[in-house]
C-alpha cells in the first residue's frame, strides 16, 4: 500500500483520468445552475457524514489559490509605474522616519516591517478605493495596523498633510514644532486618528461595530442612506485575539456589506512564524466562511498566473497546498535556486514546470499582497458585496523592499535600525533621488508640487473626497434639559423605596421622550434588561434588528412584549461584554464619525466592565467618546447573594485610572438626576472630552427629595446631607461621609451614635474621584505658583469649618475613601469592601466588611478615643453590646 501523503495524488489523477463525476458535475450544472451543484454537494456530504468522513476543511476551505482567477481580474485603472514610485518614495520615508528616530540615540523605537509588508495594500486603497466623507458621500473610516503608522504618517507629509519636523519628532511630541504619535492615538493627535487600535485585537469589534451603528443611524434616520464604509486593516498574528473572531458573527447576523476587514497575511507576528505547522490564511477562511462572510485570499502575485495556468494536473497547486507557512516563511529568504529545489522537492512534472522560469525570476515572483492588481481586484469585489462583510486575506512579506539581511526573518519585526550600507542599497531600490550621504542619514524625500507623482497623488485624493485619515468634528450642541424637567426626581418617591437603578432607568425613560434629546439617546444592554428593569423600555423604544421582527413573540400578548425593529433604538447586544463596548464606543463617537450627538447609555453588571472590558474603556478616553457607562447592579454588598464573581467593590477606584472619565457613586435620585443633566451639558453642549461612569444599585429605599442649595455639591463631590442638631453643645461631633447605597448604613450609624449623645453630620459624597482630583490639581497649582494666593481645594473650602472627627464608608474599597486623607480637617478614617465577596444577604455581607451601622459607629468612636474624648473601655463596651467580634478573620485577606 502506498504511503498515506501520495494518495491524495493517486485520487486526483483518478479524477482526472476517469472524469464521469466531474461531468456529470458540469451537467448538473449547465441544467441546474448554483442551486444543482449545491444540491449535489449536499447530496455527497450526506452520504460521506454517513460513512463517518468528517468534512471540515473540504466543506469550508477553498484551494490555496487566490479566490478571483485571472480571467475575472478587472483591469487597473491607475497609472501602475507613478503608483510604484509613490510607493517606493512613502517606504522610504516610513523607514526614514524609524531610523531618524533611532538616530536621535533616545531609544524612542518604531516598526519599519509591518508597514513593508502592507505598503502594496494599503496604497491600493489609497489610490482607488478608501474615499472621504462627501456631499453624497457618507465617508470612509479607515482603520491601519497600529504598527504601519509610519507610512501612514510617511503618506501624509508627501501629501504635504505633515511637516519634516513632525515626522522628524516621530514618537517625540513634545519637541518643537509638534510630534507624532507612535500609533493610531485620537486624543493625541485629534485631528488625524479616528480610532484607536495600538491594543491588538479591539480594532476589529471597532470596526464591526461602528459598520453597524452606521446602518443603524441610517435605519433610524438619523443619517442620510449615503453609505460610507469601514476598511479594517489588521495583521495575522492579531487574528488570535479572542476579540477578533470572537466578534465577527454579529457582522454577518446584520449583513454588514459596509464593512471591509483586510488581513494581512505575512505569516509573522513578533517572535516568530503566526501558524508555522499550519496554514493561518487556510484557518482564517474557514473560521470566517463558517461566520457567513464573503472571504477573498489574495495569496499569489501575477508571476505566478502563466504557471497555475500550465498546472493541468494540479501538481503546482499540491505543491502549494502541501508546504505550511514555516516552508513559505522560509522561501522568503531563500535565494531562486534554493527556492526552486523546495518547491520542486523530486517532482519532476513540478521541476519541468518551473524550468520554465530563471532563478532570478524565480526570487523575484511576489506573493499577491505585493502585486497591486491583485489587491485592486479583490477591493473592488469586496465592493460588490450584498448583504456580507468581507474579509480580504492578502499574503505578503514581513519587511519585504527591506533587504536580504532583514526581510522574512523572525527578528524582522523588531528591527528598528539599519547600516549605512543597509539604508543606501533601500534609497537606490526605491529609486529616491537623493545622494549617499543624505540616504545614509535616512533624509525625507517629498516629491516637488509639479512631479508626475505629486501631481498623480493628489489628483488620486481629490477624486476620492481628499485626504485620509482625518478626523473632523462637525456637530451641532445639544441642550442640556431643564431641571424643571426632571421635576420628578427632585421631588422625592414620596416614601416609596425605590433604587438608583430604577431611578436611573426612569431617568432614561424621560430622556427618550425629550423633545430634543429624545432621538439621540442610545440604550445599550446586553442581555441584562429584565435585571435592570429596562424591559418596559422594549416595547416604547423598539430593540434595533435591521431585518425588523420575522415572528410573533411569545409575550405579544403581554404589556411588555420583547419587541425588535428596524428602527428599534435600544442595542440588545446579548452576553457580549466587548460587542456592548465597542457600541458604546460607536454612539459615542458618531458626533465626529457622522456629525450626529448620539448620547449611548450603556448599563451593565458593573463588575463586568472594567474588569472584563477594561481595555476597551480606555480605548473610549482615547477615542474622546462620549456618553454613560451605568455600572449596574453596584456595590460589594448590596448585590446580596451573588457572591465573587459578581459582587463589584473595585469598580469605582479603576474608573479613577481613566484620564476624561468622570465616575459617581451617588446616593439618590435628585443627585443622579443633577449628574446626568450636568453630564449633558459638560458633552454635548460644552463638547467637553469627558465620559461619564456611574454606579447604581439594587436597593430600595425612599428617595428624599433635593435639599436646597446643593446642586454645586452633588456635582463637585460632596455636600452636607443632614447637619446633626439637638445634642448638647459640648457632645462630641461626627462627621459620617457616605456614598451609593451605603449611604442608608451611615444614616442609620447617625441614629445609633445620636442615641449616645454626639453630635452626627452625615455627608454625600458623589464622587470620591472627582473630590481627589480636583484637590490633586490645586496642589500641583499651588507649587507652581508660590508667589500666589493659594487656592483652596474644594473638599476643604467645604470642610474648612467642621470640627470633630471624620470617617468615610462606601461599598467600595477603602481606598476610595483613603484618598481624602491629606485635606480631611481632623482625625479620618474609612470603611470599605476590601476582600472578595460571597454569597450572603445584604446585612451578613455588611458585616462580614465591617461597613453596618455598629461599625461604622465603631469606627466613629474609636477615632473619639484617638482624640481623648472616649475611653478604651466604653469602646469595648460597645463592641461587646452590638455582637461584633474582635477575632473575626479580616474580609480584606
Ligand atoms: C494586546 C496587545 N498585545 C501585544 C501587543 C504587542 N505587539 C505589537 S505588534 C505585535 C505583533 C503583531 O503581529 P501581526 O498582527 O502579525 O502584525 P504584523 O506586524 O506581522 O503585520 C505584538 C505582539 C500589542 N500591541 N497589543
Ligand atoms: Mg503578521
Amino acid at each position: 500500500m502506498n504511503a498515506p501523503q501520495n494518495l491524495p495524488e493517486q485520487i486526483a489523477q483518478l479524477l482526472i483520468e476517469k472524469p464521469d463525476w466531474v461531468d456529470a458535475l458540469n451537467d448538473i450544472h449547465a441544467e441546474f445552475g448554483a442551486v444543482g451543484v449545491r444540491e449535489v454537494i449536499r447530496f455527497v456530504q450526506e452520504r460521506a457524514l454517513e460513512l463517518g468522513v468528517a468534512l471540515n476543511e473540504a466543506a469550508l476551505n477553498t484551494p490555496y489559490v487566490n479566490t478571483i482567477p485571472p480571467l475575472e481580474q478587472p483591469p487597473y485603472p491607475g497609472d501602475l509605474e507613478l503608483e510604484r514610485r509613490l510607493e517606493n518614495i512613502i517606504r522610504w520615508n516610513a523607514m526614514a522616519m524609524v531610523l531618524q528616530a533611532a538616530d536621535t540615540g533616545e531609544a524612542v523605537g518604531g516598526h519599519i516591517a509591518t508597514y513593508a509588508s502592507a505598503a502594496t495594500a494599503l496604497e491600493v486603497g489609497f489610490n482607488h478605493f478608501l474615499r472621504g466623507r462627501g456631499p453624497d458621500y457618507g465617508g470612509d473610516l479607515v482603520i491601519p495596523q497600529p504598527h504601519a503608522a509610519p507610512g501612514i504618517y510617511a503618506r501624509a507629509f508627501v501629501e504635504g498633510r505633515l511637516s519634516e519636523q513632525q515626522l522628524r519628532n516621530f514618537r517625540r511630541q513634545r519637541q518643537p514644532g509638534g510630534g507624532l504619535s507612535s500609533y493610531p492615538h485620537p486624543r493625541l493627535m485629534p485631528d488625524f486618528w479616528q480610532i484607536p487600535c495600538a491594543s491588538m485585537g479591539l480594532s476589529t469589534p471597532s470596526a464591526i461595530y461602528q459598520a453597524r451603528f452606521a446602518k443603524y443611524l441610517e435605519n433610524r434616520g438619523l443619517k442620510p442612506q449615503n453609505g460610507g464604509r469601514v476598511w479594517c486593516f489588521i495583521g495575522d498574528g492579531e487574528a488570535d485575539e479572542p476579540e477578533v473572531l470572537g466578534t465577527v458573527s454579529i457582522a454577518a447576523r446584520e449583513r454588514l456589506d459596509n464593512l471591509i476587514l483586510v488581513v494581512n497575511c505575512n505569516l509573522q507576528r513578533l517572535d516568530g512564524p503566526v501558524r508555522g505547522n499550519g496554514k493561518i490564511i487556510q484557518e482564517l477562511e474557514r473560521r470566517f466562511r463558517g461566520a457567513d462572510w464573503n472571504v477573498i485570499k489574495v495569496i499569489w502575485g501575477g508571476g505566478w498566473d502563466a504557471l497555475l495556468a500550465l498546472d493541468h494536473h494540479g501538481v503546482l497547486r499540491r505543491r502549494m497546498e502541501e508546504a505550511v507557512d514555516g516552508d513559505y516563511q522560509y522561501y522568503s529568504v531563500l535565494p531562486g535556486d534554493r527556492q526552486r529545489e523546495h518547491w520542486v522537492e523530486d517532482n519532476p512534472e513540478l521541476a519541468q514546470m518551473m524550468n520554465s522560469l530563471s532563478d532570478d525570476e524565480i526570487r523575484s515572483i511576489k506573493r499577491g499582497g505585493h502585486d497591486a492588481k491583485k489587491i485592486y481586484a479583490a477591493y473592488a469585489r469586496a465592493l460588490q458585496s450584498d448583504g456580507k462583510p468581507t474579509v480580504i486575506l492578502v499574503k505578503t512579506v514581513k519587511g519585504d523592499g527591506m533587504g536580504g539581511a532583514v526581510q522574512g526573518l523572525n527578528t524582522v519585526h523588531q528591527k528598528k535600525n539599519l547600516k549605512a550600507e543597509e539604508r543606501i542599497r533601500c534609497g537606490r531600490d526605491y529609486g529616491i533621488p537623493l545622494a549617499d550621504e543624505a540616504l545614509a542619514a535616512a533624509a525625507f524625500y517629498r516629491p516637488p508640487a509639479d512631479s508626475d507623482e505629486a501631481r498623480y497623488l493628489h489628483a488620486r485624493r481629490a477624486a476620492l473626497n481628499g485626504y485620509l485619515p482625518l478626523r473632523k468634528v462637525d456637530c451641532k450642541p445639544l441642550p442640556a434639559p431643564p431641571l424643571e424637567r426632571l421635576a420628578e426626581f427632585t421631588a422625592g418617591s414620596a416614601g416609596r423605596p425605590v433604587s438608583t437603578t430604577t431611578a436611573a432607568v426612569r431617568l432614561l425613560t424621560r430622556l427618550l421622550k425629550d423633545p430634543a434629546l429624545g432621538p439621540y439617546i442610545v440604550p445599550i444592554v446586553p442581555d441584562e434588561a429584565r435585571t435592570f428593569g429596562m424591559d418596559a423600555l422594549f416595547k416604547a423604544a423598539g430593540i434595533y434588528s435591521p431585518e425588523g421582527q420575522h415572528y410573533t413573540p411569545v409575550d405579544a400578548g403581554t404589556l411588555l412584549p420583547y419587541k425588535e425593529a428596524a428602527d428599534g433604538q435600544i442595542l440588545q447586544e446579548g452576553i457580549c461584554e466587548t460587542g456592548a463596548m465597542a457600541s458604546f464606543l460607536a454612539a459615542g463617537t458618531a458626533y465626529a464619525m457622522h456629525g450626529v450627538p448620539t448620547i449611548p447609555f450603556y448599563f451593565f453588571y458593573s463588575i463586568f466592565g472594567f474588569q472584563r472590558v477594561g481595555d476597551m474603556i480606555w480605548a473610549c478616553g482615547d477615542s474622546m467618546c462620549r456618553g454613560f457607562l451605568m455600572g449596574g447592579t453596584a456595590g460589594r454588598t448590596t448585590l446580596n447573594g451573588e457572591g465573587l464573581q459578581h459582587q463589584d467593590g473595585h469598580s469605582q477606584l479603576v474608573a479613577l485610572t481613566v484620564p476624561n472619565l468622570v465616575s459617581y457613586d451617588p446616593a439618590f435620585a435628585f443627585e443622579l438626576a443633577l449628574i446626568v443633566r450636568d453630564g449633558i451639558r459638560r458633552m454635548y453642549e460644552q463638547q467637553e472630552d469627558v465620559f461619564y461612569y456611574l454606579t447604581v444599585y439594587n436597593e430600595n429605599y425612599p428617595m428624599p427629595p433635593m435639599p436646597p442649595g446643593v446642586e454645586e455639591g452633588v456635582l463637585r463631590g460632596l455636600y452636607c446631607y443632614r447637619r446633626g442638631e439637638g445634642a448638647a453643645p459640648s457632645s462630641p461631633v461626627i462627621n459620617l461621609l457616605a456614598s451609593g447605597s451605603i449611604m442608608q448604613q451611615a444614616l442609620a450609624a447617625a441614629t445609633l451614635l445620636e442615641a449616645r449623645g454626639c453630635q452626627v453630620n452625615v455627608w454625600s459624597v458623589t464622587s470620591f474621584g472627582e473630590l481627589y482630583r480636583a484637590a490633586r490639581d490645586c496642589e500641583r497649582w499651588n507649587r507652581l505658583h508660590p508667589m500666589d494666593t493659594p487656592r483652596v481645594p474644594y473638599l476643604r473650602q467645604v470642610l474648612a469649618s467642621e470640627q470633630g472627627v471624620f470617617v468615610a464608608v462606601s461599598d467600595y474599597m477603602k481606598a476610595l475613601g483613603d484618598l481624602l486623607t491629606r485635606w480631611m480637617p481632623g482625625p479620618f478614617t474609612t470603611l470599605g469592601t476590601d476582600g472578595y465577596g460571597l454569597s450572603e444577604s445584604r446585612p451578613a455581607l455588611r458585616a462580614h466588611f465591617e461597613i453596618g451601622p455598629a461599625d461604622i459607629a465603631l469606627a466613629a468612636l474609636d477615632l473619639l478615643k484617638g482624640s481623648g474624648l472616649l475611653s478604651a473601655a466604653e469602646v469595648a463596651a460597645f463592641i461587646a453590646s452590638h455582637g461584633i467580634n474582635p477575632e473575626a478573620p479580616s474580609p480584606a485577606a
